[in-house]
């Protein structure tokens, strides 16, 4: 029988890779990953264990410990993947939960699987779990699971965070089986969201459609109270900064500046490519301030890199064949013989590599159409500990409640995006500076591991039945 811990996560995806040492053996990794480094302080000190999914079809691995953590893998079969995550969690729930900016699909046996699956996360999360002990279920992938181990382990303390927005209720109505959704929610004692108007959309849902009472945030089900709140997750701001300012990476981002001809403005995206990013509308704003002339190749380079993702999902194929026609469009029209206008990287890169381009970029590009928080302009801001550097923010990521002093847009207003661009490029240095010395010490304290424990402490309460600790914004 596995040995039990008091503390558990339950997330889609194990913090772990499978590698292949010089000498052709093959070991387990621990990926580096901003949940995997705020959790595990807590994961090693109490024994904790995480369950999840290890990659791969078929039969999952036995249970080992790595660096401290016991590691949980779950199996899934190849149509159990197409189903539940490509389907269910990838073309149904993640569009729908975005704003709907890209069409959700239902489908039956998808939802049949989803089901399933998360019956499997929770059967293990009851089996490994000690008496009373903490558990942590992220993500949407998952959002079954807390009601399901509820109903096995009446014990435990039962958390759920979920890093994607929650749409408004008219959104989620569409969703078929929503009222069993919105039920293993409920399974929770504390159900995080990244900000407080998902957590609102969450408690009025509750009464919507199941016609529960609320208070504040806590909602009345079943004679337990179930509370809601936001627990705006970041980065792990230290860890940032110090590779930032690593020799090898400053010496790196001049290079990169260099190879890319010296231009006064570089311009970049980094995003995995998803259509919920912004990565279209970002790349026609930059074409037309081409055509007006407003920007000029050579002075001005764009570098978009758009990290492969979920590729066997139709809306993705769909939208790597916009973006790759838009990047030839623009190149084809304003780009010179070795002075191309958009560099366009559909590759994945090293942390070092990509803090690199953090250090050499002058504009970040982050112009989401909706998104839970997005990681990618936090780790800008830590990076630019010469105080250099413009944060172009679209209003609809998560972060700019927190970056305020970012060149807030509109990404749905493409003369906004522009105007904002146009304002961050000709920004005076002593504007940028202390634009970015604001936003570097907000990140100092809120970073990931305050993040965690301040989820954690707020579960304890809620579990308590205690109120809730004053929440940070
Ligand atoms: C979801 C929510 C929420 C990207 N390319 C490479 C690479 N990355 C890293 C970034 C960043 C992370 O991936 C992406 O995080 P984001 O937050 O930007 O976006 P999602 O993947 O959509 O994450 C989001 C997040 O969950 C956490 O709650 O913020 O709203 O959608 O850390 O640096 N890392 C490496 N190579 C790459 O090529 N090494």
């Amino acid at each position: 029988m596995a040995e039990r811990s008091s503390f558990v996560v339950v997330a889609n995806r194990l913090p772990v890779d499978e590698v292949t040492t010089p000498d052709g053996e093959r070991q387990w990794r621990t990926s580096p990953g901003g949940l995997v480094t705020a959790l595990h302080p807590v994961l090693t000190e109490h024994g904790g264990t995480w369950i999840g999914w290890a990659g791969g079809t078929g039969e999952a691995p036995d249970p080992f410990e790595l660096e401290g953590i016991r590691i949980h893998p779950v199996p899934l079969s190849a149509d159990e993947l197409e189903r539940y995550y490509e389907g269910q969690s990838n073309a149904t729930i993640w569009p729908l939960y975005h704003d709907a900016v890209e069409t959700p699909v239902y489908k039956r046996r998808w939802r049949e699987t989803y089901r399933l699956v998360n019956q499997r996360f929770a059967e293990a999360a009851a089996k490994v779990a000690d008496d009373g002990a903490t558990v942590w279920v992220q993500d949407y992938q998952l959002q079954l699971v807390p009601a399901m181990l509820r109903e096995l382990r009446p014990d435990l303390k039962i958390g759920f965070f979920l890093h994607i927005p929650f749409p408004p209720i008219e959104l989620f109505m569409q969703m078929p089986f929503r009222a069993e959704v919105l039920r293993g929610l409920l399974g929770s004692d504390l159900v995080g969201f990244q900000q407080r108007l998902a957590a609102q959309n969450f408690v009025r849902l509750a009464r919507h459609l199941l016609g529960l009472r609320y208070e504040g945030q806590s909602i009345q089900v079943d004679g337990r109270k179930v509370k809601a709140g936001a627990f705006p997750i970041s980065i792990d701001t230290k860890e940032m900064e110090r590779l930032a300012a690593d020799p090898k990476v400053q010496a790196r981002a001049k290079e990169i500046r260099a190879e890319l001809g010296d231009p006064k403005t570089i311009i970049l995206g980094v995003d995995r490519l998803d259509y919920t990013k912004g990565i279209e509308l970002r790349l026609k704003a930059f074409r037309e301030l081409l055509a007006d002339g407003k920007l000029k190749v050579g002075d001005a380079v764009m570098v978009q890199v758009a990290t492969p993702s979920r590729e066997r999902v139709e809306h993705y194929q769909t939208l790597r064949v916009k973006v790759e026609r838009e990047v030839g469009r623009i190149n084809g029209e304003f780009g010179r013989v070795g002075v191309p206008a958009v560099h366009y990287l559909h590759q994945s890169y090293s942390k070092q590599e990509l803090a690199a381009m953090y250090v050499a970029a002058d504009v970040m590009m982050v112009t989401p159409l909706r998104d839970g928080m997005n990681l990618v302009a936090k780790e800008y801001v830590a990076c630019r500990a010469d105080t250099g550097g413009a944060l172009v923010l679209s209003e609809f990521a998560g972060a700019a409640t927190e970056l305020r002093q970012s060149f807030l847009c509109n990404p749905h207003d493409p003369d906004g995006v522009k105007d904002a661009l146009l304002r961050a490029v000709a920004a005076e240095p002593a504007e940028l500076k202390r634009r970015m010395r604001v936003m570097q010490r907000h990140l100092r304290t809120h970073d990931v591991a305050q993040w965690a424990h301040t989820f954690l402490d707020a579960l304890e309460d809620a579990a308590e039945g205690r109120d809730p600790a004053p929440q940070s914004t």
